[in-house]
């Protein structure tokens, strides 16, 4: 078996140490462990290697399983791969992380599969480690979800936002509040069928991303990108407001400009607004969290706040305050794009989402600091290297440009804490978001995903100062995943940067 050098993990773990000799893999192999990640690494080896390993109740057993708090930090784990393989997480996550590890460490030679004998020792150094996926722009099914769930949460990612309400369309069922589904989720984004959850979807969504150690943050995008519930309420919303930019790109793209009370199929931003001094418009956002709130185990709930244009600005601040102390009230923490930041009384606690550059521009630096100012913190999306959306290349057929172009170095060469004037500590983690413009397919999500969220998974779990947190170990890193990713049928673009095996 050829030695790869360094051990083939992303993100990179805190230590991982090459071990002489591998750990065969076989029919007779046997796992030894109570917890579900058991059957979670038994479905993966075989998914992967046609091998059905079995599980036996009690000693020996080549691989063992176990959770001990003691063994590391949260989400932490260990793993020893020798004569057997030793998997202890601190707790559930961590094990489910140990998992993934091992997976990787399996591989393919002339005498069969085995595991790569190694010492891993582990934990992440952000506890927020988020993707996010735009089910507004285009609609994706239960079943795409799950699939976005499995391959993002093998890279350790443990938040999955969902956005779950924009101009194009509402996705998900609110009882109280019936038409905005019936009426204003048919369709996508440039004319594509659109679709919503119901409530019992939204449901098997949540259990399936806890399953793999994923907290779902839903978002309502609120006050502007809301002509869709125009489309079902229309005395909800303000008259279309059409200025130049949308004027201009809508030409340029050869796409319709919105029209009150019908579903809009182009992508331009900052034309709608929800009226901001009727108190309907409060009873509409009170029952929508509520019923959110209900349905979301996870502490969070994003109320957006980003490209507001059709709101004026003393308006928009009004509606930052009310609306954040709504999900206050409704149990939950707020969570907001970084313009609600121009709000001077935000709800205390809110976290805001800072998605302007890597330098910022404007007042973006300000707005964000000053959800730390009300004692909140702050999830790092700088547009220009988390953005999945942006193209890999000029010539890439899928994704827009207005953050730069953004291939893989790009992505991974960023340091959350070096952004914004606040303090490491208000740093929760990082996020990244797929805006789905121009993804109707997720093969198509899957490409401008893949790899660059594999860059976000290490900038959010390894060591700032680790050994293997360079470029050249993790594009040589990065290129040994093409045969996972491709045993588990995600369309992963194949960068010219990347050396896949
Ligand atoms: C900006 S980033 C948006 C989205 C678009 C995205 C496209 C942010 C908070 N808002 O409405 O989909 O750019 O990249």
């Amino acid at each position: 078996m050829v030695l790869t050098h360094p051990l083939p993990l992303v993100p990179a773990p805190v230590s991982a140490i090459a071990r002489e000799g591998r750990m065969p893999i076989t029919p007779t192999t046997r796992v030894l462990g109570s917890s579900p990640a058991v059957a979670q690494l038994i479905d993966a080896v075989e998914r992967r290697t046609g091998i059905r390993i079995a599980t036996v109740d009690e000693a020996p057993a080549e691989i063992e399983l176990l959770v001990d708090a003691r063994s590391s930090g949260r989400e932490g784990y260990t793993l020893e791969v020798g004569d057997r393989a030793i998997l202890v997480g601190a707790d559930e996550a961590g094990l489910f992380y140990g998992v993934q590890t091992l997976l990787q460490l399996l591989r393919q030679d002339d005498s069969g599969w085995a595991l790569l004998g190694a010492d891993v020792a582990d934990s992440p150094r952000f506890p927020r480690r988020g993707v996010m996926l735009d089910v507004a722009r285009h609609f994706f099914g239960v079943d795409d979800v799950k699939k976005f769930i499995d391959s993002t949460s093998a890279l350790k990612f443990n938040h999955l936002h969902l956005h779950l309400s924009d101009d194009q369309g509402w996705r998900v069922h609110i009882d109280s509040w019936p038409l905005l589904t019936e009426r204003a989720s048919r369709t996508s984004a440039n004319g594509d069928p659109g679709g919503f959850y119901t409530k019992a979807d939204y449901r098997e969504i949540v259990a399936y991303a806890a399953s793999r150690h994923m907290l779902v943050i839903p978002e309502i995008d609120l006050p502007g990108h809301t002509h869709a519930i125009g489309v079902a309420y229309p005395e909800l919303v303000e008259a279309p407001v059409l200025n130049d930019n949308l004027i201009a790109d809508s030409a340029r793209l050869d796409q319709p400009l919105p029209v009150a009370g019908e579903t809009y199929l182009g992508w331009g931003v900052g034309h709608s607004s929800v009226r901001i001094h009727e108190e309907h418009t409060y009873d509409f956002v009170r029952d929508v969290v509520r019923e959110l709130a209900e349905m979301t185990p996870g502490p969070y709930i994003h109320i957006g706040g980003d490209e507001s244009l059709g709101t004026p600005q003393a308006d928009f601040d009004l509606f930052a305050a009310r609306a954040t102390a709504i999900v206050v009230d409704a149990g939950k923490i707020p969570v907001a794009w970084h313009e609600m930041g121009s709000a001077a009384d935000i709800a205390e606690g809110t976290v805001g989402q800072y998605w302007g550059k890597t330098t910022p521009e404007g007042t973006h630096a300000e707005e964000a600091a000053h959800f730390v100012e009300r004692g909140g913190a702050l999830l790092m999306s700088a547009a220009d290297v988390t953005y999945l959306d942006m193209k890999y290349d000029p010539d890439f057929p899928l994704g827009l440009t207005w953050a730069g172009i953004t291939d893989v170095r790009t992505a991974y060469e960023w340091e959350p804490t070096a952004v914004l004037d606040v303090p490491d500590t208000a740093i929760l983690g990082i996020e990244a978001p797929l805006w789905s413009e121009t993804t109707r397919t997720l093969g198509e999500v899957e490409q401008l995903v893949f790899p660059r969220a594999a860059a976000q998974a290490e900038v959010a779990w390894s060591p700032q100062a680790g050994p293997e947190r360079t470029w050249e170990s993790f594009r040589t890193r990065l290129g040994t995943l093409a045969p996972l990713w491709k045993a588990e049928g995600v369309e992963f673009h194949a960068a010219a940067e990347i050396p896949w095996s």
